[in-house]
């Protein structure tokens, strides 16, 4: 059984308000802090070896110790909690049942980086949670957890809740800063990060909900602790929310060293696929991360079993891996069809290109009407090749990475699956009826 830091008291009544949550230990990880010196407790985070829970895996402490400290100018904490990546929903599943693990968190990482003024920003869809995080906000405060001299420390903090307008491009730190102060969301050129010239050109630490949750445990148990659950650099606990073909959808803290296997069969996590099927492929971190064919989903290419952490799902690299990306864990069963599947995700980046750019403004338009025409029985072996060519010259050729994005599920898909666009181009009629894993397992 995987060992629970985050999730440990998630099932307990009432825990999402104050007062509950004070009862089971709540803010005392953040009293702790506050009475160690921002160095140690920055030392404490680079121990624990936390990497970002968004997405890129960055080392957390590492990032914060890039933070710019020109003398009299403002710094922030912004908290990235514009989940959108299809597939993902557990910091959706933090802040509605947890918010004040996120505010705690917040408190800590605050004070460690000097922000007196910190920020929440959120997708527009998830439009119940702001008031969940509000109430939580108003509750530390009226405690002392917020607000003016915090525990008599001197140190003062006000955090502000922001709405997002429903655009996936504004999860990317620079787009979301972009939109946070007011603009249309569009990813600025990096560098300058963020931890030098971020929100309102002030140095900004952007960190994913789970990343800045994480702060809690990490300072209750210590960083060495932290960094002794998991294995090599997958320190920890990671949230991984699974959907797709499996008996038991939902949000799950794992501890990394379990087997792909184990998570995908087991009854702790998704009870295995329903109806007995066959498992196809599995896209374990986020829409945006390369499909995996089921015999290099449960061993890697050196026949070892793939493990459900950083290093395991990227073994072979991109041509065979994969990335643990936001952990948004999507099963596919043997009647889903590959081509269908990647028609929608190309739909999708196409919709949320900002457009800055132009292979990906004009490469994910082009790389989803292929797709249609394939996936439609219109399609001819060369357009196979064309698009392959398509994604070949968007990935590594845009301002962010959603151009990256677009590119490796396209890449991947024909990679390891061309027989099925194949099964389209050769079956015309059929394919206008049924889709290839129906009409082949
Ligand atoms: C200062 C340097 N800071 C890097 C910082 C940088 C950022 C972090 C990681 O994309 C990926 C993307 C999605 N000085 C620095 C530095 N930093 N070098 O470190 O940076 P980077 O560029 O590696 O990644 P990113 O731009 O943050 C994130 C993938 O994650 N993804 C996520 C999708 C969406 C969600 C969601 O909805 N929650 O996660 C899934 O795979 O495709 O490749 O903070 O500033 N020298
Ligand atoms: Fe916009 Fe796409 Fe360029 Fe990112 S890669 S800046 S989403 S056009």
């Amino acid at each position: 059984m995987s060992k629970k830091l985050l999730l440990k008291n998630a099932h307990i009544e009432g825990i999402r308000y104050f007062e509950t949550y004070r009862k089971h230990g709540g803010y005392e990880a953040a009293e702790k802090a506050l009475k160690m010196t921002t160095d140690e407790v920055l030392e404490e985070v680079k121990i624990s070896g936390l990497r970002g829970r968004g997405g890129a895996g960055f080392p957390t402490g590492m990032k914060w110790s890039f933070l710019a400290k020109p003398e009299g100018v403002p710094r922030h904490l912004v908290v990235n909690a514009d989940e959108s990546e299809p597939g993902t929903f557990k910091d959706r599943y933090l802040m509605e049942f947890l918010p004040h693990l996120l505010i705690e968190g917040m408190l800590i990482s605050s004070y460690c980086l000097g922000s007196n003024v910190s920020y929440i920003y959120i997708r527009g869809e998830y439009s119940w949670i702001p008031d969940i995080l509000e109430e939580a906000i108003e509750e530390a405060k009226a405690a002392g957890f917020l607000g003016k001299n915090i525990l008599g420390t001197g140190f003062d903090l006000e955090i502000y809740v922001q709405r997002g307008g429903g655009a996936y491009i504004c999860g990317e730190e620079t787009a979301l800063l972009e939109s946070l102060e007011g603009r249309r969301g569009n990813p600025r050129l990096k560098p300058p990060f963020p931890a030098v010239k971020g929100l309102w050109e002030r140095p900004t630490v952007v960190n994913n909900v789970e990343s800045i949750a994480a702060v809690v445990p990490i300072i209750d148990i210590t960083g060495a602790e932290y960094a002794k659950i998991g294995v090599g650099r997958s320190t920890g606990t990671k949230l991984i929310s699974a959907c797709g073909n499996i008996n038991k959808p939902g949000v799950y803290e794992i501890d990394m060293t379990i087997t792909v296997e184990e998570f995908i069969y087991s009854d702790e996590y998704c009870g295995g696929i329903p109806n007995g099927k066959k498992l196809k492929a599995c896209i374990p971190g986020g829409s945006s991360v390369p499909i995996v064919p089921a015999n290099l989903l449960l061993k890697t290419i050196n026949g070892e079993p793939r493990y459900m952490n950083y290093e395991s799902l990227a073994d072979g690299g991109f041509a065979t891996g994969t990335m643990m990306g936001s952990g948004g864990f999507i099963v596919l069963d043997e009647d889903q069809c590959v081509v269908n599947h990647t028609m929608t995700l190309a739909r999708f980046y196409n919709h949320e290109s900002c457009g800055q750019c132009t292979p990906c403004r004009e490469g994910t338009g082009w790389m989803y009407k292929i797709l249609k025409k394939i996936e439609n029985g219109q399609g001819k072996m060369e357009d196979i090749d064309l698009l392959w060519d398509i994604q070949r010259k968007i990935e590594g050729n845009t301002i962010c990475p959603l151009g990256d994005a677009a590119a490796w599920p396209v890449a991947a898909a024909i990679r390891h699956f061309r027989d099925e666009f194949e099964w389209h181009v050769n079956n015309p009629e059929l394919s206008q009826t049924q889709n290839y894993g129906i009409a082949n397992y």
